[in-house]
């Protein structure tokens, strides 16, 4: 029998929706190194090195063993010269220098600490950097820099920047159930995101909402908003209505297949009271502070119609890198363009698809149950 470190690179696909990638593998050390770099790349806008790292780590998330020696990296897929080098040091030294150099450096730390922030992202950071500015307080003096959107992100930072657990995400999907039933008796309200792929923890909570009968769901996410906003459970809401209309045309299909799509949509800061009785993994023992009451989480929640809620299932589930990788798949091997709403032949309408396991076979794939693409 082979044994847990020996590892047999032909057998590696190239895509990441070709492999099984679980949640825990065995070569952490490497993949968070690489993933620092990935980040770091993405920072300074370089898309190219972002991906790079990113598919070579990804690969050693699908090994079936730590990777103990450097040989072991010849043959497999989307490993350069430079990540190789990253894991070549790191086994023999234990640390990497380049990879402490980018941690350590104030730009990384800034660009980090700014790009956590809800509503900014690199472009918004880096301009952020380039002023000088340095910390959130740095940012709260200068108020008119801010939109209604990164205001509430830095107001709800702390909250935000923790972890969501499992059982807070389930918390809120009651909550959010309770909120759709009573306006759209038979929707059916799905978890998604990481915590569909078994995360234990995340940065926020995903929803997918659907109606049996086409048609039905639209328009639902006002409502739902209206109602919990009378219960004082919202803290922040931005809806956005459907706009399937801009996807009628493919060259639309072809511009947007990217993670963008159309759904009618709600990117929220929701508030989680706490309920006495719920188990709190960071509660230790000794004298309770005395502690709030409750907790601000980040929710997004995405209303499909039926016929496309298997597309919208495998769009947002992720891994964000598993997606890429089913959309570049997708293009290249297949000539076809998958998106959250369809999967596509040019010049022609989508093929249909009752559930993800349609869309795998439709792609000539093995289908990869949600566990696995953590990629
Ligand atoms: P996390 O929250 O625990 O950090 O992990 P996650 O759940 O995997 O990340 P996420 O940022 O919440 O994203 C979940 C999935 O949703 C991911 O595959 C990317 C996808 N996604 C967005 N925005 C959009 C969008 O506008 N359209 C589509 N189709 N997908 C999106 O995050
Ligand atoms: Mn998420
Ligand atoms: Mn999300």
């Amino acid at each position: 029998l082979p044994t847990r470190s020996q590892v047999d690179p032909g057998s590696l696909p190239a895509y990441a929706c070709q492999r099984h990638t679980p949640l825990n593998h065995h070569n952490l050390c490497f993949t968070e190194a690489l993933e620092t770099l990935a980040e770091a790349a993405g920072f300074e806008g370089s898309q190219g090195r972002l991906i790079s790292f990113r598919r070579a780590a990804s690969v050693l998330r699908a090994l079936p063993g730590p990777i103990t020696n450097v040989s072991q990296l010849r043959g497999l897929p989307c490993f350069g010269d430079h990540s190789s080098r990253i894991v070549q040091e790191l086994l023999e030294h234990g640390i990497s220098s380049e990879v402490e150099r980018v941690k350590q450096s104030e730009r990384y730390q800034t660009m980090k600490l700014f790009t956590q922030i809800f509503g900014v992202g690199v472009k918004t950071a880096d301009k952020w950097y380039r002023e000088g500015l340095r910390t959130l307080e740095d940012l709260q003096g200068q108020t008119r820099k801010l939109n209604r959107q990164q205001e509430a992100g830095i107001r709800h930072f702390e909250d935000l920047s923790s972890s969501v657990w499992r059982h807070e995400a389930d918390a809120i999907q009651r909550v959010v159930e309770e909120a759709v039933w009573q306006v759209l008796p038979g929707a059916s309200v799905t978890l998604t995101g990481g915590f569909r792929r078994g995360k234990l923890q995340g940065h926020d909570v995903d929803f997918l909402i659907t109606h049996p009968v086409e048609g039905q769901e639209a328009g639902l996410i006002p409502k739902v908003m209206g109602l919990l906003e009378s219960q004082g459970l919202v803290l922040y809401q931005h809806t956005q209505s459907n706009h399937y209309q801009d996807f009628k045309d493919l060259e639309h299909k072809v511009s947007q297949s990217t993670a963008i799509d159309a759904y009618e949509r709600c990117f929220s800061i929701l508030w989680l009271p706490k309920s006495p009785t719920s188990f709190h993994p960071e509660a230790g023992e000794g004298p309770k502070e005395p502690s709030r009451d409750g907790k601000a989480v980040r929710v997004d929640l995405v209303v499909a119609p039926i016929s496309q809620f298997a597309f919208a299932l495998l769009g947002w589930t992720g891994s964000q890198h598993f997606e890429r990788e089913l959309r570049r798949f997708s293009r290249a091997e297949k000539q076809m363009l998958l998106n959250s709403h369809g999967l596509y032949h040019p010049e022609k309408e989508s093929l249909p698809a009752a559930s993800e396991e349609d869309i795998f076979t439709h792609l000539g794939l093995e289908y990869i149950a949600p566990e696995q693409r953590n990629a």
